[in-house]
């Protein structure tokens, strides 16, 4: 058996200082709900806190996606194209993916690009999966856009791609974000390429909100130390205390939102990047959506956007689906 090989390359930069700075200054100085990008809560502290959400009993996408993998990996490898590159999005912890990565190098080997803005989330990754036999793992610190062509520049005659993008991440776009996402996705891909898709499904309210705000308060952790990192890296003087964590329901957009209530009237600097802003008593800073779908939607969602769906695994424990499509 070859032995597994792993190499980290750095394509694209990774988003400097300014870029936050600026994200955060136009995300602040929004007139109506004031609102932050919700990557930025992924630094090492928001990345670690993340995995400890997925421990949770009340949280239970991660558990679901990986039980799918377990259960329902031969069968998706059995409907690929021979050979494909498996290109990951947002590398996580690498947990699901070994399970369909054995099941893929049962019968060839598999060259795996794992693609993450964050290194230690991609090191973290790369140690459980590496260990695979026949798998071979290059990471691509970088954008998942930019980390998708590289890897579809380095393509050779005859092989499919298949992109995984299993953190259900694609929930954090608004619903024509999403699309767009997918149609770009569907751009640096060929005929015949895949996409393994995970979506959060519809589920009682009352279970979405325990999910977002656990009783023990790792998600209120999570999110507050967004306005933390903001105090490390761009010198802010956000008093955390003053903060809480609410986690509210839109029906209408069928989404969990996450905000920061400001607990009192209170003016904020953030030095290095020269800005400063007032919050009233009561008034949030939007950080976060997580889209909710039904499974049919999802497989309208791939349809017109380019893709064909070959089959979608919905676990029976906590509502979530895995949707294979093949770009047209
Ligand atoms: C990693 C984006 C899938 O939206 O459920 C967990 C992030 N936020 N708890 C999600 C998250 C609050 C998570 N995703």
């Amino acid at each position: 058996m070859a032995s597994a090989s792993m190499l980290v390359t750095a394509t694209a930069a990774t988003p400097g200082l300014s870029e936050f700075a600026s994200d955060v200054v136009a995300g602040l100085s929004r007139p109506g709900q004031k609102e932050l990008p919700s990557k930025y809560l992924y630094d090492d502290v928001g990345s670690a806190l993340f995995d400890a959400i997925c421990l949770l009993p009340e949280y239970g996408l991660s558990r679901a996606g990986m039980r799918l993998l377990q259960h329902h990996s031969a069968e998706v490898v059995a409907r690929l194209p021979n050979p494909v590159v498996v290109v990951e999005l947002g590398s996580g912890s690498g947990q699901k993916t070994r399970w369909l990565l054995k099941a893929l190098a049962r019968r060839q080997r598999v060259n795996y690009y794992p693609i993450d803005i964050s290194s230690s989330a991609l090191w973290r990754g790369q140690q459980v999966v590496g260990q695979i036999d026949w798998v071979r793992v290059l990471g691509f610190v970088c954008a998942y856009l930019d980390g998708l062509r590289a890897v579809a520049a380095r393509r050779r005659d005859g092989a499919h791609m298949l992109v995984l993008f299993l953190g259900s991440t694609i929930g954090n776009f608004d619903r024509p974000a999403g699309d767009q996402f997918l149609r770009d996705v569907r751009k640096t891909l060929q005929p015949g390429d895949a996409l393994l898709l995970a979506t959060d499904l519809e589920k009682p309210i009352a279970e979405l909100l325990l999910a977002y705000d656990d009783p023990a308060g790792v998600t209120a952790a999570f999110n507050k130390n967004l306005l933390a990192r903001i105090n490390r890296e761009l010198d802010g003087d956000f008093d955390l205390a003053q903060f809480d964590h609410v986690a509210r329901y839109d029906e209408r957009h069928r989404r969990v939102e996450m905000h920061l209530r400001s607990k009192s009237c209170q003016r904020i600097a953030i030095r290095k990047a020269g800005f400063w802003c007032h919050l009233d008593e009561g008034e949030s800073i939007w950080t976060e959506s997580s889209h909710k779908y039904d499974p049919e939607e999802v497989i309208t969602m791939g349809e017109r956007t380019g893709y064909r769906c070959a089959g979608q695994w919905i676990d029976s424990e906590w509502a979530f689906a895995q949707s294979l499509f093949f770009a047209l």
